[in-house]
């Protein structure tokens, strides 16, 4: 796949998507303006807007691989899993205060999240070499936050918004990834004590460290790896939940405990 876009748009593209993201103030999706942007357009403004935030002094933690079941395809309307960058700045310890001004229009999602003991790399990399690079699971909510009016987009748009990513949580236990069968895990997504979403691991293509092997291949494109001690995130095991002021949510995973969030 080619990029079409000029790199001076390439660098207007991302000061935009910057901007909406730390003014928290919603703008039209970019194939509004650019319709024949192309997958790889959105990664070059990925791209420039992680090498933005890293030389404004971020620290980056890991990557997320983001609508790799067919919940999220289904609701977003977007049928190809794609990937995004992850910030220390979007971590929140496990019951946090996330405040809802610095947001749009916040939605939860429940997901396993993998920290690597070894570098993955490659476009041939498969769920077994995942497994053996990983050192543990945990259970994690991510908060995503589209930059786009309405929570819509397309593939381009949303790759450029790096993948909706805003904040992330991890609580619970952690595991060895030998130590359970991470294809078969339940989660009951709650809010407000009630169960809003029901979903198991399997639905994230099959085997949640089969999306984190589609993320690796996607870095390889890109020409990127996965270095050790890499925080991943396999994306939402069921549907989005959209939250506002005062609600709490709590993801319950059978094994791995469970992992809250509030908003204030
Ligand atoms: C794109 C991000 C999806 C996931 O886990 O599926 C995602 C979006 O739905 O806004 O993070
Ligand atoms: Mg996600």
């Amino acid at each position: 796949m080619k990029t079409t876009l000029r790199p001076d748009v390439v660098g207007a593209l991302a000061n935009r998507i910057a901007a909406a993201q730390d003014g928290a103030r919603a703008i039209a999706k970019l194939t509004d303006e650019h319709p024949g942007m192309s997958v790889m357009d959105g990664y070059a403004v990925q791209l420039e807007l992680r090498r933005l935030r890293l030389s404004g002094g971020h620290r980056q933690t890991g990557w997320k691989a983001g609508l790799t079941s067919r919940a999220k395809m289904d609701q977003m309307g977007v049928g190809v899993p794609s990937i995004g960058f992850l910030l220390e700045s979007m971590y929140y310890p496990e019951g946090s205060p996330i405040q809802m001004a610095n947001l749009l229009h916040p939605r939860v999602e429940c997901e396993i999240a993998f920290v690597t003991k070894a570098r993955l790399a490659g476009s041939s990399c498969t769920c077994d070499d995942v497994l053996a690079a990983t050192d543990f699971v945990v259970p994690a909510l991510e908060i995503i936050d589209s930059r786009f009016a309405g929570f819509k987009f397309d593939l381009p748009s949303v790759v450029a918004d790096n993948c909706s990513a805003a904040r992330y949580v991890t609580g619970g236990r952690a595991w060895r990834p030998e130590a359970l069968d991470l294809s078969t895990l339940g989660v009951v997504l709650e809010k407000n004590g009630e169960a809003a979403a029901i979903g198991a691991s399997a639905a994230v293509m099959g085997h949640p460290a089969d999306a984190v092997a589609l993320l690796v291949r996607v870095l390889d494109e890109l020409g990127l790896d996965l270095p050790e001690g890499s925080f991943v995130m396999s994306g939402a095991i069921t549907e989005a939940i959209a939250v506002q002021v005062g609600d709490h949510v709590t993801a319950r995973f059978q094994e791995l405990g469970s992992v809250g969030v509030r908003f204030v």
